[in-house]
């Protein structure tokens, strides 16, 4: 039995489930005993309906854990190991995992379902399925997951830390290391500086930008976005962000904006913020129906600007994940200072409330604590 934080259905609060029986793994997956897991924006996208998928549901997509036992066929890894879980599968033979796209690895097509990567979970409790969000489901404290989503890991890396790599820092970093094509000297500008967006600004300082220009409704977060490596704040709905800009640019606007909310409103004012010929990374995950407001002639020939949509921050996470360590271990990204808070997996509601108000980078479950 584990036990789990269970979506019944949107807009609903989670319930704390202590009877979760949990299948053994079959050819090609991987008992996990979960160690920590990130409380995400995206398990709050999912829970408020924002990102749809099946109910009941085990969110939770930002994890690490400790394999148990193997499936059949399984070489990746071995029992024991200590591994950080990819959000996307990444099963390294597909047309984009074999062109340097793993983020878009075929084997992902399965997850809107809710299911593993036969469509199918493993996860029941009163007798009734449970889904599994990302093929993760880590607000369990043991889960299921195919072997193409663990990534091993030394053991000397705390799972607290860990965890917060697969999700929030491999998208944050990616973002910006990836996705764009920062120039040392540029100027960036970061909408939304939470768990991920935090991660896209420490980044950006590490890929040459001069000036990050940090965005938030929140004085706490723009705090923390200093600390994070930000050279100017610009506090939403009070501030013009197009001022501050102009004023660190000379008149240009920035070389590179990162939308990491997912609002429409901020989507739009991301393409005005972004210079003639600049580019706009769109990260934050919106609802199904927003739309972005363009003129085609302006916005893409005499303005000559780019969009990128960053799916998972461009990552490879066979090279990302090692590269990230590396950069932790030299003190180069700061990864511990991204913990505001450990809690208990009964403590999720409390979590997506501190994440809303503006309390936390990152509530990070730790089932190591008890
Ligand atoms: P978060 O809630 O920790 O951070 C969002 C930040 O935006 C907070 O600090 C808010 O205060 C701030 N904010 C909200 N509204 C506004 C506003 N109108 N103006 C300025 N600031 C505002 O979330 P997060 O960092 O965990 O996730 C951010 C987004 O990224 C979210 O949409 C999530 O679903 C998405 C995401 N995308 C991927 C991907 O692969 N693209 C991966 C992980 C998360
Ligand atoms: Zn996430």
């Amino acid at each position: 039995m584990a036990t789990a934080a269970v979506l019944t259905g949107v807009g609903t609060p989670l319930e704390l489930r202590e009877d979760v029986e949990v299948e053994a793994p079959r050819a090609g997956e991987v008992r996990l005993r979960t160690g920590a897991s990130g409380v995400c924006h995206s398990d709050l996208s999912v829970q408020n309906g924002t990102i749809p998928l099946p109910t009941p549901i085990v969110l939770g997509h930002e994890g690490a854990g400790i394999v148990e036992e193997v499936g059949e066929g399984v070489t990746r890894v071995a029992p024991g190991d200590h591994v950080v879980l990819s959000f996307v599968p990444n099963c390294g033979d597909c047309y984009f995992c074999t062109r340097g796209q793993g983020y878009l690895c075929e084997k992902s097509a399965m997850q809107l379902m809710g299911g593993l990567l036969d469509g199918t979970t493993r996860f029941s409790s009163a007798g009734a399925p449970l889904h599994q969000m990302a093929m993760c489901g880590t607000f369990s404290s043991e889960t299921i997951v195919p072997e193409i989503s663990c990534v091993k890991i030394p053991d000397d890396v705390p799972l607290k830390v860990a965890a917060l790599i697969g999700c929030g820092v491999l998208t944050g970093v990616g973002a910006a290391l990836n996705t764009a094509d920062i120039h040392e000297g540029d100027t960036v500008a970061v909408l939304g500086c939470g768990g991920v967006g935090l991660n896209v600004i420490q980044a950006a300082r590490i890929a040459g930008a001069a000036e990050v220009v940090a965005v938030d409704m929140f004085d706490s977060k723009l705090e923390m976005a200093e600390e994070f490596g930000a050279t100017r704040r610009v506090k939403a709905g009070t501030d013009d962000p197009s001022s501050v800009i102009t004023a660190a640019t000379g008149g240009r606007l920035a070389d590179t904006v990162f939308e990491v909310i997912g609002l429409e409103a901020t989507m739009n004012q991301a393409m005005d913020l972004a210079r003639q010929g600049g580019e706009v990374v769109l990260v934050g995950v919106p609802r199904m129906d927003v739309f972005l407001n363009l003129n085609a002639a302006l916005t893409f020939l005499y303005m000559a600007k780019t969009v990128k949509g960053c799916w998972y921050g461009s990552t490879n996470v066979g090279e990302d994940v090692p590269k990230l360590l590396d950069l932790y271990r030299d003190g180069k990204l700061k990864l511990d200072e991204l913990i505001s808070r450990e809690i208990g997996v009964g403590e999720v509601n409390e979590a997506f409330a501190a994440m809303e108000g503006g309390e936390v980078a990152r509530s990070v479950i730790n089932y190591e604590a008890g």
